[in-house]
């Protein structure tokens, strides 16, 4: 039997961290001979999601692509990495949906950081853009985040390391038998 594919979905806020693990475990699966590809905001938001801004309908759509993206993947045998904040709980759950009618796998990864160690991180500068109002409805300080209620993975980025956390969804991954 050859190499399923699944979508791992890294969900938090900006500097949380996601794209730091998800660049981190895409490497440690490549270098065990599985194929896995990450969508990000570069790859995705600078070209097919090009159109689209930051109002709760075109995150919304953002997501929506997204995840039909990572299910082509996914049919693809390929393991799709997605990593964007998804803050609305609804429209993470309709690309769970999306992959459940698939029958693909998807595994929910909150990258769970206090909004006040994102915003002391700031590595972009956008948290203080948007708390001198430069950025309007900027995701934790004016625009809601939603916490998933069940995410399969549950990581602290500011409590663990980034090789603790690969190695954590890793383990979790062999335990599903889906690597
Ligand atoms: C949140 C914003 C915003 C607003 C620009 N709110 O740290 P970053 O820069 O690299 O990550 C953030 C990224 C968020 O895009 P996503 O596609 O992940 O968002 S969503 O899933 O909600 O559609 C940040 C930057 O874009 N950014 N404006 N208003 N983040």
């Amino acid at each position: 039997a050859g190499q399923r594919g699944f979508t791992l979905w890294f969900t938090g806020l900006s500097a949380s961290g996601k794209s730091t693990i998800a660049a981190a475990l895409e490497q440690f699966l490549l270098a065990r001979g599985l194929k896995a590809y990450r969508l990000d905001g570069d790859n995705i938001r600078f070209g097919l999601n090009r159109d689209l801004g930051f109002s709760a309908a075109d995150r919304k759509e953002n997501i929506r692509r997204i995840s039909e993206v990572a299910k082509l993947f996914s049919d693809a045998s390929v393991i799709a990495l997605t990593s964007f904040i998804s803050p609305y709980a609804s429209d993470r759950d309709d690309a769970r949906r999306l992959h459940d009618e698939a029958g693909v796998p998807f595994i929910e990864v909150f990258v769970d950081v206090p909004i006040d160690v994102a915003e002391r991180r700031d590595p972009k500068g956008l948290y203080k853009k948007a708390r001198a109002g430069l950025i309007k409805g900027f995701t934790g300080i004016d625009d809601p985040y939603e916490p998933p209620a069940h995410a399969e993975i549950h990581i602290r980025s500011d409590l663990v390391g980034i090789d603790a956390a690969v190695q954590h969804i890793f383990e979790y991954l062999v335990q599903r038998k889906l690597i």
